[in-house]
């Protein structure tokens, strides 16, 4: 029986995607991407699911799109496939936080699905690169495009153009992952994160996310009135007045999600 190339979970409203494929350090072919994007958007549209984990194993979050697949493609099959954007770009639809845990490897298109997540959590094992350039490819799902966003033009050309790998101490000093955590400690640290993000309002963390999204997509003026309009969106929020008012009464507060 073939084996499930991503394996799911639920852990009160943490939803949790697992990349499967070991043998290949999670090499990201079709059916890995079809149905991560799948599962993506199904816990995207339970109302029991605040914030959602993807994660990979020890050894590699993901060594990058599956080389071996791409080998023999021809330049027509992959612009009238819609390679990348048929299926890869799912994530860019997710409106909760979703959060990368990033153990080992987190190659090419593996660290270009972890840079498009909203928190990148990295063990001390992690190791990030986008090494394209190697295979006289560039790094082609979002990685010319988000890493100098993530961490500057200058370390970024030379991510790319070296194929330079990171440290998971490099990569937080460099603004590229949120957290570094032992690596015993990855799971527990990233649930507990999600836990707490999924315990607060959720029309108020897609706003935030929305929100700072924006701040990439925009002018400052531009994203300062977006900011602005979400801002005086979350007075017609029942979760807003009752967290501002459970702060006053000295109490914890009881979001409906609403
Ligand atoms: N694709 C397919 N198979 C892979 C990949 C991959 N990206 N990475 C590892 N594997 C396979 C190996 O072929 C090997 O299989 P087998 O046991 O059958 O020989 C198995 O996984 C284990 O790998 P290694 O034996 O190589 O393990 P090591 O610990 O010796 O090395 C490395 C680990 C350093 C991660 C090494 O496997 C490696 O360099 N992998 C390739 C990394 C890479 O170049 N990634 C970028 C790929 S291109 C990409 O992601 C672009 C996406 C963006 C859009 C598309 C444009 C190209």
């Amino acid at each position: 029986m073939l084996e499930e190339p991503v394996i799911v979970a639920r852990e009160g409203r943490v939803g949790i995607i697992t990349l499967n494929r070991p043998a290949q350090l999670n090499a990201l072919n079709d059916a890995l991407m079809d149905a991560l994007g799948r599962e993506l958007l199904s816990f995207d549209q339970d109302k029991d699911i605040g914030a959602i984990v993807i994660t990979g194993n020890e050894k590699a979050f993901a060594a990058g799109a599956d080389i071996a697949v791409m080998a023999d493609w021809s330049y027509m099959d992959v612009y009238q496939s819609g390679f990348i954007t048929r299926n890869w770009e799912t994530i860019r639809q997710v409106r909760k936080p979703v959060i990368a845990a990033v153990s080992g490897f987190a190659m090419g298109g593996g660290c270009e699905l972890a840079l498009a997540c909203d928190i990148i959590v990295a063990a001390e094992s992690a190791k990030f690169a986008l090494p394209e350039i190697k295979l006289a490819m560039l790094p082609g799902a979002g990685g010319t495009q988000r890493l100098p966003r993530a961490i500057g033009k200058a370390k970024a050309m030379d991510m790319c153009l070296s194929a330079r790998m990171l440290s998971a101490e490099e990569a937080d000093r460099y603004g590229l992952v949120s957290r570094v955590v032992p690596d015993a400690q990855l799971t527990d640290t990233t649930l507990k994160l999600a836990a707490q993000i999924a315990g607060y309002s959720l029309p108020a963390l897609m706003a935030i996310k929305e929100s700072l999204n924006r701040a990439h997509e925009s002018s400052l003026s531009e994203g300062i009135l977006f900011e602005r309009r979400e801002l005086h969106a979350r007075f017609a929020s029942a979760d807003a007045h009752e967290g501002m008012r459970a702060f006053i009464e000295k109490r914890k507060p009881d979001f409906q999600h609403r």
